[in-house]
């Protein structure tokens, strides 16, 4: 057993956690707390993340919750190429971590929510166009960033790439037409193929 565990299901945000630990070859334990069925809410889990959300990872001890954060520990914790060297770069891998989350995840979650996850008849078509919608403009600023760069930060795939793509991948499923992103969309197919990103994939969406 291994004393670094993983919490959440991969059909979850834990998928980004998942992705990372597989980048970095770690030995882990994921233990399957699902968000829907109460196991995310048991004091023992609430002990671990207090929100009683998912992820969460106990590394020998050391509890930490939100997933942009938990991958940028990792990334340097095992000093990994994942993590940009200089202060500057770090920052900006922040940066983007950041933007991810604050500009991205909402309008992608509703694109999910109402063209892929929702039983057919809980699906609202409105909603999911208006997430493409708001997505519009975060979508140019990623393409013109990756137009000049190639990935986030520099000239390789880093923590900043991971954790965009993998709140992206959500759009993905929810078939946001990329067309008008050439960038996005070649840099978006290329990072979820790497065989980390296939390997933490919940098995039952695997293609
Ligand atoms: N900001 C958090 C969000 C975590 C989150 O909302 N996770 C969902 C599953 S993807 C969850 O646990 N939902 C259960 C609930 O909200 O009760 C992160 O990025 O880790």
């Amino acid at each position: 057993m291994s004393n670094f565990k993983i919490y959440g299901v991969p059909l979850s945000r834990a998928y980004r956690t998942l992705w990372m630990a597989n980048e970095l070859g770690l030995d882990y334990e994921n233990v399957p707390i699902h968000f829907a069925d109460g196991s995310a809410k048991t004091p023992e889990y609430l002990a671990v993340n207090p929100n009683g959300r998912i992820p969460a990872i106990d590394d020998d001890g050391f509890k930490l919750w939100e997933s942009m954060a938990i991958n940028l520990y990792l990334a340097k914790k095992h000093d990994s190429d994942l993590l940009p060297k200089t202060m500057e770069d770090e920052a900006q891998a922040i940066q983007w971590s950041f933007w991810a989350i604050t500009e991205v995840e909402k309008p992608a979650l509703a694109v999910l929510l109402h063209r892929f996850f929702l039983p057919e008849d809980q699906r609202d078509s409105k909603l999911a166009d208006e997430g493409e919608q708001q997505l519009q403009k975060p979508l140019a600023v990623l393409n013109q960033r990756l137009a000049t760069t190639g990935y986030l930060v520099g000239p390789t795939f880093t923590v900043a790439d991971l954790n965009v793509a993998s709140v992206l991948s959500w759009a993905r499923m929810g078939r946001v037409d990329l067309a008008g992103f050439p960038h996005v969309e070649q840099w978006l197919a290329g990072c979820l193929k790497r065989p980390a990103a296939v390997k933490a994939r919940p098995k039952t969406m695997a293609k």
